[in-house]
């Protein structure tokens, strides 16, 4: 069928060897076809728009003075105008395999087309330079290990779109070009990136198999079920959401064996430890460990507990539909043995987890005295403070009157209960996380690989959630939206710029588009420090003296709001925060509790206790609090301000800071900020880190050739086969495919070297170029092309390329293997002469 539709979009016909056009004997199916272009041709079909459905089919009756009657397949005749009318393409075009050949290039087209293939379980479909995967919510055949080798080394347009085809392509192109690979995978949450994102690793762990020793294959694999266990939880959304970003490099050695392999991740979720939406659950390990053996169980204090008994799992979920929490248990603790992990470290892991468990279920009251906390069940304190290796007198007093200084002195301040209950939260959040983050660095040091001085590069895969707008948006939508509009750009400067400057040097004729895309001015507001764009100066409002959200936002709409027709700032209508215009849309932001968030305050007294816990990998987690004061975190984020050369807060000595913050709120008074374990020493706070995080992201990104897969939710009930038509228009327009088809189609995106064109199709005319004759390359070119009879606007020549329009070496390339076929015909016609 797909050979089929290639000969159609050659107008059913070849272009032979000879340049001349040579008709195939007709087969049923072409002669169905012609039937069915023959009826289509006989009206004027249009697609318009339709309230419930999107779009529908109708055809034309009457076009005048820009309205236009038309008649549904229903029979009813409507009138429209005519810009709400989009051209419908001929039926060849139906399920076609890259979506950059549509000849009419409109959402109604696209959106038929992916529908039409999804129903037919082709979920993956090309446009242009990206790759669509629908999620098929449904196994499909299509991931066999026959499959796998089906798309080794095939060229693109070989075989039907596939995520292993692009996973091939990276692997190719590194081999080839010795280069560094990067395989974007964004998309809304359920869309399929995480499957996709296996898939991937799957395909690239089979091709570059050792086949010696496949242990580190394995670990590597294996890596996936770890960090969900601890990453993902069930949502409203998804069954196994992963509720971070990451970043996974296999790394190859010359022999184009994987040498290696390391996981980077980000923005984890951390307020779903302590609260979880109706219908969701905390993280999956929780219930996993709460259904482990009774061994574990009572080494950690958990008795026969169930997640109803646990005050941070039981409002949620108990389990999923179809999951087996006692059997993911199994498999997690064999991924971790595979990963090399003793006893004692899987124990230490859990051990993180039963704490935050029992943290949980601390409750706290209001002491005889009515106003300050209590905590009166002091055996469930000891019960955490046994995890977690620390003296239960301390910990209890650092919660309910940590010392803080204020000034020269020390002093105890006391707590209300729900100050307390706060800290407690903020306490089970930061040991959760670093719990996690040591995970990984674990996961890291197993697929780390040896150090090979014979290193050929790199494919590295990113699953980062797309683009969010939701009907409160806050901090964290910010952070995702801000690194999407990143990869944004990161997209276009790829595939725009580089490829107009491409053009520009090889002096072909060529217009320079100003495609509209440019993303810097939100990227501005978001990261700028001069004028302070909105993380900076969240930043400064963090570190300042009475430092408030309100004060946060007054100062960004004195900086961004004004009246300029392209401002990417607006203030919201009742001045409760800001909206940002995205690539993708406008976005209205909530600035309540910004500061908490990104600051993550946690209680210093307690984090100093954990810092000397007699548990060593406690002790570990929060070892840069060992020597800690938190005015040398201040007094290091004033300093970078200062060197940055941004406007900083009213200079004040260290006390009047610290004991102006402490009267202030009653969580700054125990304030530190959040720090990066072993990641180069500097504070920093939630929204710093996440810049810091993508900076470097961006850095290696920028040294990769790229490849874009955008997955796509087909529906809001998780069913197989059904498309919902807003909802994937929603993704399309988000995450720039259809602005991407539209400039691909617009330039030239494939080319080749003179040399190379001539080597590659000079066996198309064999007659023009004689084996000893000198003809410039340039020359050969033309006169090949021109023997070709290919269409001028089809290509053009450069000073040391040419450039063909999307489809046309394709095109080519087919002739050609016809072409090749002829040859070993004939050839064994004259060999068969002689036997
Ligand atoms: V989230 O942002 O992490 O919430 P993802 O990662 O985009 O999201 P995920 O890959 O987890 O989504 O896919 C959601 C579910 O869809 C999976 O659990 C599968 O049940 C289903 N899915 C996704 N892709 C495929 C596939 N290629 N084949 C079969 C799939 N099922
Ligand atoms: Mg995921």
């Amino acid at each position: 069928q797909r050979q089929q539709q290639q000969k159609q979009n050659l107008g059913g016909s070849f272009i032979h060897s000879h340049g001349t056009k040579v008709f195939m004997r007709p087969k049923l199916d072409d002669v169905l076809d012609a039937v069915q272009q023959a009826r289509f041709n006989e009206k004027r079909w249009v697609w318009i728009e339709h309230e419930q459905y999107g779009y529908v089919r109708a055809h034309v009756l009457q076009d005048s003075d820009g309205v236009i009657e038309v008649e549904l397949d229903s029979g009813l005749t409507t009138r429209v105008e005519s810009d709400k009318v989009y051209p419908m393409n001929p039926p060849k075009f139906d399920m076609v395999e890259d979506m950059a050949e549509l000849t009419y290039l409109n959402e109604p087209s696209v959106i038929h087309n992916l529908t039409l293939r999804y129903k037919a379980d082709h979920v993956y479909t090309y446009s242009g330079l990206f790759l669509v995967a629908v999620n098929p919510y449904r196994k499909l055949p299509i991931y066999s290990d026959d499959s796998i080798q089906s798309y080794r080394g095939r060229r693109r347009g070989e075989m039907p779109p596939h995520i292993y085809a692009v996973a091939d392509q990276a692997y190719h192109d590194m081999l080839q070009d010795k280069e560094n690979q990067s395989i974007l995978i964004t998309g809304e949450s359920g869309a399929g990136k995480t499957e996709n994102t296996k898939i991937v690793i799957q395909y690239l762990t089979t091709v570059a198999n050792t086949k010696r020793d496949n242990k580190l294959e394995q670990q590597i694999l294996q890596a996936n079920p770890i960090l969900e266990a601890f990453g993902n939880a069930q949502t409203i959304r998804n069954n196994n959401s992963s509720r971070f970003g990451k970043f996974i490099r296999i790394e190859f050695n010359m022999q184009a064996q994987i040498s290696g392999a390391n996981i980077e991740w980000y923005l984890l979720e951390k307020s779903r430890v302590h609260q979880q939406s109706p219908q969701e659950r905390n993280y999956h390990i929780f219930y996993q460990l709460l259904n482990a053996d009774e061994s574990i169980k009572e080494q950690l204090l958990l008795g026969n507990g169930r997640p109803s008994d646990y005050g941070y799992t039981k409002d949620s979920n108990s389990v999923i539909d179809g999951v087996d929490d006692a059997e993911e248990f199994k498999t997690l603790m064999k991924s971790l043995d595979i990963m090399g992990l003793e006893h004692k470290e899987k124990l230490d892991l859990f051990r993180i987890i039963a704490a935050v468990l029992h943290l949980g279920n601390l409750v706290v009251t209001p002491d005889y005295r009515g106003d300050r906390a209590d905590i009166k069940d002091f055996a469930a304190v000891e019960r955490v403070c046994h995890l977690l290796g620390i003296p239960a007198q301390d910990f209890k007093n650092s919660l309910l009157s940590p010392r803080i200084k204020a000034g020269r002195d020390w002093v105890n301040q006391s707590k209300s209960p729900s100050q307390v209950k706060a800290s407690l939260d903020a306490l089970a959040k930061t040991l959760y996380e670093r719990n996690f983050a040591s995970l990984v660095e674990r996961v890291n040091h197993a697929i780390d690989g040896k150090k090979l001085s014979d290193k050929m590069g790199f494919i590295g895969v990113l699953d980062i959630a797309g683009f969010e707008i939701f009907k409160v948006n806050s901090f964290e939508q910010l952070c995702i939206n801000y690194t999407n509009e990143k990869l944004q750009q990161f997209f276009n400067h790829n595939m725009f710029v580089l490829e107009q400057e491409e053009y520009q040097r090889e002096k072909i004729n060529w217009s320079y588009i100003d495609f509209g895309l440019d993303l810097q001015p939100t990227i501005d507001l978001i990261e700028k420090t001069n004028p302070i764009g909105i993380l900076s100066c969240l930043e400064e409002e963090c570190v300042a003296p009475r430092g408030n959200d309100d004060r946060f936002l007054e100062k960004l709409s004195k900086i961004w709001d004004n009246d300029e027709g392209d401002a990417k700032y607006k203030s919201t209508r009742f001045k409760d925060g800001f909206i940002v215009k995205h690539y993708a849309g406008d976005v209205e932001y909530s600035t309540s509790g910004w500061i908490d968030k990104n600051k993550d305050p946690l209680n210093e007294d307690t984090t100093r206790l954990l810092a000397r816990s007699t548990q060593r990998y406690v002790a570990g987690l929060f070892e840069d609090y060992l020597n800690d004061t938190s005015a040398s975190d201040y007094r290091d984020i004033k300093q970078q301000y200062h060197q940055r050369g941004s406007p900083t807060t009213t200079p004040s000595t260290r006390s009047s800071m610290i004991s102006s913050s402490a009267a202030s709120s009653p969580s700054s008074s125990s304030l530190t900020l959040f720090k990066l374990r072993k990641g180069g020493g500097s504070f920093r706070t939630v929204g710093q880190r996440h810049k810091q995080q993508l900076l470097s992201l961006m850095n290696t990104l920028y040294m990769t050739h790229p490849h874009f897969v955008r997955c796509i939710l087909p529906n809001d009930c998780k069913h197989s086969g059904e498309i919902q038509t807003k909802l994937v228009l929603d993704q399309l327009r988000c995450n720039g495919v259809l602005e991407g088809i539209r400039i691909c189609r617009k330039g030239f995106p494939n080319r080749l070297s003179f040399a190379d064109f001539r080597k590659r199709y000079e066996i198309l005319c064999p007659t023009i170029l004689k084996p000893n004759q000198f003809i410039d390359g340039r020359t050969a070119c033309q006169q090949l092309l021109d023997q070709m009879e290919l269409e001028p606007e089809k290509y053009r020549i450069g000073t040391t390329k040419i450039f063909f329009k999307a489809t046309v070496l394709a095109e080519l390339e087919e002739v050609r293997d016809r072409r090749l076929g002829d040859y070993i015909t004939d050839f064994q016609a004259y060999c068969r002469r002689f036997i």
